[in-house]
Parts: C-alpha cells; structure tokens; sequence
C-alpha cells in the first residue's frame, strides 16, 4: 500500500514519507502530535483518521511533554497545557484517545510504536524539530509520514530557495492560494479509541506540571489563557470588532486592533487556514483593505518567516543576516554608543526611554508585546549593545523568555529583521550603519505613545 497515496482532501504537497518503510498489521495508527495541536482544521489528525479508518484499527494521538524544552517556563508550559486539555476533550468527543507521556520524542515516540501500524507527524521546521523527525523516522521499523498544517502554502511548494523578502516570496504565495487556501473536511472516525488500553495518561495539568521540574521563574499571564476555545474567542472580536480599520490602526500601539492569535498559532491550537478562510469571509467591498492587510500578516509575513528558518540554518544567529547588514554592522562596531545596557538592565526595562521600557513591560506583564513595539524595541537593542552581536543574544533571549510565542518562526524572522534581514540598505549612520533606524521622535509623530505607556503602566499582574 502506498502510504501516502489516496486520501482525498489533503493535498498531496503536504505530505511526505520520512522512512521508506512500510505499514506492518498493527493495533492501531499513532499519531504523534507536536506542532499542530488541536482537534479542528488539523491536516495531519485527518490524514491519521483516513488511515485508520481504511485499516480498520483506532487511532491514538500521542503527546510529549517534554522537560526544558529550549529554556521554556511555567508561562509557556501552563498556555500549552491548557490548550493541550481541551484538545484531549475535543479529541474524545471524535472518539479519540489523546496520550500525554513525559520524556523526550527520540525515546518515547519508538516505545510506543510497539504494537502501531504506521506513525503520523505534523510538520515543524525549526532544526531542532526537524532532526527529532529524522532520527525517530530512521529507528522505528514502521512508516512514517509527516503531513503540514501550519502553513498555508507549504513552504518547499511555495519556493525552493530562502527568499530575499516579502516582495519575492509574495507572488509565489499569491499564485498557490487558490489551491491550498481551502476549508478541510472532517472525517468521521470508524473504530474509536476510547474503549481500549492505549492510554493510561493523566491530563490534569498541576500533576503533569509537578512531574516535570519547570523553571517557575517567569509567571503564567492573565490576559492570554490557552486553548483552541480561547483563540476562536480571540478571532471572534478581532473579525466583529477589531479588523474594521486594522489596516490604517494595526501599527498604532496605543489602538487594540490586534489580533492576539500568535501564541495560539505558535502551539498549534487554531489552523492558520480557518483563520484566513474566516477573514476572507468578511470580504465587503468596504473592508477590503483592512482584510488584505490583516491576510499580508497572517499568510505572507508569516510563511515568509517559516522560510527563513527552513532554509537558512543560522536563523538563531547574527550569521543569518545578508551580507550587506553583517557588513555595514562589522564596519560600525567600534561606533561610539551613547548609551550601552547589560541585560540585567533590557530584563528590569531600566533604560532611560519610557517607551522602550513600556514595550519591556508590556512583554514581561502580557506575554506579548504589541508589532510595531517589536520592531523599536529590537532596534534599540541593538543601538544600546557593546556589539551588535550582544545586541543579537539579548534580543532572542528576551524575546525567547517572555513572549509567549517566543521560540517561533515568527519571532527568529521578527528580531533578524530588527537587524536589516528582509529589508534594504538605507542611509549610512553610526552604530546602524545601513540598517534601518528607528526613533523615539517617530513614535511621537505617528502615535499617540504616551498613551500607549499609560496603557501599559495600568496593567496589573
Ligand atoms: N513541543 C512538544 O512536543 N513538547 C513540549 O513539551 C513542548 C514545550 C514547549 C514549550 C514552549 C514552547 O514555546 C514550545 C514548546 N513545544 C513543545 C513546541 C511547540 O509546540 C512548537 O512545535 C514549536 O515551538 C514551533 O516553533
């Protein structure tokens, strides 16, 4: 049987075989869920549904949680196991059994191939990600395929190669969406899982947080609580209440014109595409642009940021950049700065600027912080750094510790292109060079930014 062949509805660019091996009589397929993680809008569930289903076994859906996972905290851990709660409870009403095992995939993914049919994977491309998949596909004995989700156009479909920008990947985007942009059918399971001993796991969240010993250093936030519920609540006022003027307002961070899905996009618990097929849904001719502003975001900025840690393997290090930023930041090392922080100071946000101190706090507070905030803040980061590469590891960390999709595609794209990534040279200055500079004077041009530091300042933790 060809593994991958005949099941209608997924297209065929999202899946891909990890191992030659075949599909051996089994108790039941195995799904291992990690980066795609809900019960709706998934391609790689349905996918492991239809085999199931067409081999007449259940299907088991295995998670694991795994300890230290890349410098992750309490923060991170509590949004995904609040979300990984509910995609239990949504998976049981399909009649499937979702297993949380502690332990790292290299290991406890081949133990529980024991007694599988076939593994199913989603897609996930950061390098760490992606080795987990080759080493797992190589020492099982059984096939195993991985199948996307969490783009819309898959990234190796949409381009071969690491793409300059968003205007050269914009096109490749546009001219597949009309193929890929498409709602997902549902299947009906055949054989449940519910009734069989595959699963002796506990899903409450204190115990399996107790288990694993984590680092309890930054809090869980208030404003953001995880699960798929919460996201399509989020969607909900973002469409009826925030997207109407998105794209005059979305820049402006003392506005709420967000959408606040990226943490639930970063865990996998909504489907980049049912968010995009819900937008375009409000599509009348007086809201046009602020849904094609809002799509620019959510497809092209987002799956050019997946291309960048596809295809190029230093996405986690000022080596990323092009070599015209790395140039001209080389030549304006010894620049004088006239103001240089140690991270102790970015971490308590006590530099001289309130409103990168705002941006600081409302990053620490939330767990986000606002898009346009993102890119002054990494801009002064590099301004008030010894090196730009100092400036480069206090940016990821903070980025990495903090925000709650920090660790993503998004957010390696979001502080190298702080650094000139997927930009253009322009005029030469000190300690920037080429790279684009920002200023605290911008911001009190455009904005109205001290209400945007009151705002923060009222926010209670
Ligand atoms: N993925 C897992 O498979 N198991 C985990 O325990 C886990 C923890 C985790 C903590 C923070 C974080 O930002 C991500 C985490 N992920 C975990 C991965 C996540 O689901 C995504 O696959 C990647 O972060 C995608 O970039």
């Amino acid at each position: 049987m060809d593994i991958v062949k005949g099941v209608d509805g997924i297209e065929k660019e999202r899946l891909e075989k990890l191992n030659e091996k075949d599909i051996r009589e089994g108790d039941h397929v195995l799904y291992w869920m990690q980066r795609s993680q809900r019960a709706d809008h998934n391609h790689a569930l349905e996918f492991s549904i239809s085999k199931a289903n067409e081999m007449n076994v259940p299907l088991l859906v295995l998670f694991c949680l795994i300890k230290d996972f890349e410098n992750a905290n309490i923060r991170h851990y509590q949004f995904m196991l609040e979300g990984l709660e509910e995609t239990k409870k949504r998976l049981e009403k399909r009649g499937i059994q979702l297993s949380i095992r502690h332990g790292d995939p290299e290991t406890v993914v081949p133990e529980e191939t024991q007694k599988a049919s076939m593994v199913v994977t989603d897609k996930a491309y950061l390098d760490f990600l992606k080795d987990w998949r080759k080493k797992i596909s190589r020492s099982i004995d059984i096939g195993m395929v991985e199948v996307e989700s969490d783009v819309i156009v898959p990234v190796e479909t949409a381009s071969s190669k690491e793409e300059y920008a968003a205007r050269t990947i914009r096109p490749k985007i546009h001219d597949k969406l009309k193929e890929f942009l498409v709602p997902l059918k549902k299947r009906e399971v055949k054989i449940s899982s519910l009734e069989t001993d595959l699963d002796s796991s506990s899903c409450d969240i204190s115990s399996l947080l107790t288990k694993i010993d984590i680092d309890s250093g930054v809090a869980p936030v208030e404003k953001y609580r995880g699960g798929t519920s919460e996201a399509e609540k989020h969607l909900k006022i973002f469409l009826d209440r925030k997207l109407e003027g998105y794209s005059k307002n979305s820049n402006d961070p003392s506005k709420d014109h967000l959408s606040d899905l990226s943490p639930y996009l970063h865990f996998g618990q909504i489907s980049p595409s049912y968010v995009a097929l819900e937008t375009k849904k409000k599509k009348y001719e007086e809201n046009e642009e602020d849904v094609e502003a809002f799509l620019e975001q959510l497809i092209i900025r987002r799956e050019l940021a997946f291309n960048f840690v596809h295809y190029n393997d230093d996405y986690d290090s000022i080596e990323c950049l092009p070599e015209w930023s790395k140039e001209t930041l080389e030549k304006h090392k010894e620049d004088e700065r006239e103001y240089v922080y140690s991270i102790d100071q970015f971490e308590k946000a006590e530099t001289h600027d309130e409103y990168w101190n705002a941006a600081q706090k409302e990053m620490v507070k939330t767990g986000k912080m606002h898009g346009y905030m993102r890119m002054y803040w990494g801009k002064k980061i590099l301004e008030w750094s010894e090196t730009p590469e100092r400036a480069y590891e206090i940016a990821l960390y903070l980025n990495n510790k903090y925000e709650l999709d920090g660790r993503d595609p998004n957010g390696y794209a979001g502080v190298a292109w702080c650094f000139g990534k997927h930009d253009q040279g322009w005029k030469e200055r000190d300690v920037y060079g080429k790279v684009r500079y920002m200023s605290s004077g911008g911001l009190e041009r455009k904005f109205n930014i001290e209400e945007y530091v009151d705002k923060i300042e009222k926010i209670e933790v």
